[in-house]
């Protein structure tokens, strides 16, 4: 048997290519050269007329069969991008309103409301009130009130909207007639607008882009604060990242894919069995992990390691140690069937919209989830039984995590230093400048990119620079995997004034060591998270989300939700940098408006850099001129 011993995951790659299985980044050298026209965006297959392609080069035709150019064309594609991005957040949390409405009719089996406060927060936040009612009514009426912004005819904007930014962005989307009132109908649109012969003018396709991205933040709201009445709101936990948290004593099942409604049942039925493990062999009994967002879910809930993100979760099969590969939906790659059956893996599909050829179908429904997940932990184990030994290979580095930065957590954490005003701290030292301005990471990896390369490289610059770090999704299991989620790491990377900021908050808050100076906020649709703080900062400062020192990245993006969220949160008025061009550069015009047209309608934008180190420096330029505009001093040496 050989163990791994580098830092990378590379042996594992190259354990891949002796046993004769494809990975990800053979399918990719497989692909290329990849389509031009699908990566300008100038392909369209919306009618049987087509396809239809524009020669970008200018010889050939310039418009398809029906007339539609370049700019029709692209901006149709994107916001059908935009469209599909928000159909998978949204129904995320849609699955989880309806689970929570059960739990308010006392009609469901397995789930409860583990955060009582947050329930009455939440309520409060969307206009219910909760005097001289019990929390089961409470949670009915919250549950339904959000499943009506899926549905509302009412042309008022949708609930979870309109009290989670600042009232001087409200207005803004209202006016711009971008503030949703039904999250489905802002998909539907899309769809309906997209059909052939239907909407022609770029730049109105791109403004319903714009609004279903919005009803894409609503619903991300929806999924983030919900899932935190049902499975608790994160605290911070400890834990540990990289593929080594697999054990080879142990049976070793992975959550994977993104709704914590199945993943949270499985980790409850574990300690139930952990004895039927032991007595099949596996001394360290049970261990669950975590993949891609499933994995932030329970890290921040559960304290779960994150074994992966989603570039290298075909690696915790190679491992030749994982037993049982449990998924849900989204960003699960199909290739996990066909590895895992090179091994004695199992792999479960449980959603009824996301099954996989090969795998097994386990639907868990409220009535029999429990039966259902002990069948899965029982299967794992007897697959525990079969392994070859021979095969395994855990590469050996383990990173301790700080994990479960919710603003709730935050705010509980300063409240030691000033309960009145427990945000003061951290406003007061961005307007001394011992903390310049903050970004926030988010997004996927992509096989284009060395995986979790932009955002280290990014995340080293913006410390040094006394910028703070939040980080949700992939990104934030980049930084898991690096070491970039711990005290050691605001001792390594963090700048002078960053550094003795972190250091005393960490000391005054009771921990005794640095807080990490990159804050894991959750998965994906937690970007919610990072608003509610970034909002809370913008009302006690008096100002719009776009006058704070603030921008977003997502340096390795891959998927239509990362489009969706960079969108949305353009149209929050922040710059968003991305590390890849999207499908828009067949469009001069669609690329214009949204790297600068957009500044004037919303004043956010996205800044396409593929450079990391190129990247960092534009987003502390960014953060620079809107300290300059609010007027706050730049005590820190003059590198713009
Ligand atoms: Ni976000 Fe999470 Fe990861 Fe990208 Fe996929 S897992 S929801 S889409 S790949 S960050
Ligand atoms: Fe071609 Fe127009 Fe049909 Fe698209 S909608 S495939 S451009 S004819």
């Amino acid at each position: 048997m050989s163990k791994c011993s580098s830092m990378s995951n590379q042996c594992l790659i190259n354990k891949a290519e002796d046993e004769q299985i494809d990975l990800v980044w053979d399918r990719y050298e497989k692909m290329k050269p990849l389509c031009g026209f699908g990566e300008k965006g100038i392909c369209c297959r919306i009618c049987m007329k087509g396809p239809c392609r524009i020669d970008p080069f200018g010889d050939g035709p310039q418009e398809g069969i029906c007339g539609a150019n370049a700019d029709t064309i692209v901006a149709r594609n994107l916001i059908r991008m935009i469209a599909s991005g928000t159909s998978a957040h949204s129904l995320h949390g849609k699955e989880i309103a309806k689970t929570l409405l059960k739990v308010g009719r006392k009609t469901s089996e397995t789930y409860s409301i583990k955060d009582e406060a947050k329930l009455k927060t939440v309520a409060g936040k969307i206009g219910i009130t909760t005097e001289n009612k019990d929390i089961y009514q409470i949670a009915e009426e919250v549950a339904y009130k959000s499943l009506q912004d899926y549905g509302r005819i009412e042309e008022d904007a949708c609930s979870w909207l309109r009290n989670t930014v600042t009232p001087m962005r409200m207005e803004k989307l209202q006016n711009l007639g971008i503030a949703p009132n039904n999250i489905e109908s802002s998909v539907t649109d899309i769809m309906s607008r997209t059909h052939v012969g239907t909407d022609a003018d770029p730049v109105n396709l791109l403004l319903a882009g714009l609004r279903c991205s919005i009803a894409d933040y609503t619903g991300m709201q929806i999924s983030t604060n919900l899932s935190d009445v049902l499975f608790g709101t994160p605290e911070p936990v400890i834990s540990e990242a990289n593929l080594s948290v697999i054990k080879e004593d142990a049976v070793n099942i992975a959550v994977h894919g993104h709704n914590p409604l199945l993943s949270e049942i499985i980790v409850d039925v574990v300690d139930e069995m952990q004895k039927e493990a032991i007595d099949a062999g596996a001394k360290e009994g049970i261990n669950i992990v975590g993949v891609c967002c499933t994995g932030n879910e329970v890290l921040l809930r559960r304290g779960i390691p994150l074994a992966s993100n989603y570039l290298s979760q075909e690696l915790t099969i190679l491992t030749g140690a994982l037993d049982a590969m449990v998924v849900d939906v989204q960003c699960i790659m199909p290739s996990v069937s066909k590895i895992a059956d090179c091994y004695q893996t199992k792999l479960f599909t449980t959603m009824p919209d996301a099954k996989i050829p090969g795998a097994e179908h386990l639907e868990l429904h409220d009535a029999d989830a429990r039966d259902n997940a002990k069948n899965i932990v029982r299967q794992s184990i007897e697959a525990f039984k079969r392994r070859d030994t021979s095969k395994i290979l855990i590469p050996k580095e383990k990173n301790k995590v700080i994990a479960g930065f919710s603003p709730e957590s935050i705010v509980n954490l300063l409240g030691k230093i000033d309960q009145e005003k427990p945000l003061r701290p951290i406003i007061d030292n961005i307007v001394n400048g011992n903390i310049r301005g903050i970004v926030l990471f988010a997004g996927c990896n992509n096989v284009k990119i060395t995986q979790d390369h932009n955002y280290i490289t990014m995340a080293k610059e913006l410390l040094a620079n006394d910028i703070l770090i939040l980080a949700t999704g992939c990104g934030a299991g980049a930084f898991a995997q690096n070491s970039m989620m711990n005290s050691q790491a605001t001792t390594d990377y963090a700048g002078e004034n960053l550094k003795s900021v972190l250091t005393l908050l960490g000391h005054e808050a009771g921990l005794e060591a640095p807080l990490p100076p990159v804050l894991h906020m959750g998965s994906c649709v937690d970007n919610s998270r990072g608003v509610d703080l970034a909002v809370s900062l913008a009302n006690e400062l008096g100002v719009d989300l776009n006058q704070l020192p603030l921008a977003a990245s997502a340096p390795e993006l891959m998927s239509e939700k990362a489009i969706a969220i960079g969108t949305w949160v353009t149209g929050l008025g922040i710059p968003a940098h991305i590390g890849l061009m999207p499908p828009v550069d067949g469009s001069p015009l669609v690329a214009g408006v949204l790297t600068s047209g957009l500044k004037d309608i919303t004043d956010g934008y996205f800044i396409v850099e593929p450079d990391p180190t190129e990247a960092a420096t534009k987003l502390i330029e960014v953060i620079e001129k809107k300290r300059a505009a609010l007027n706050i001093p730049s005590k820190i040496k003059e590198r713009v």
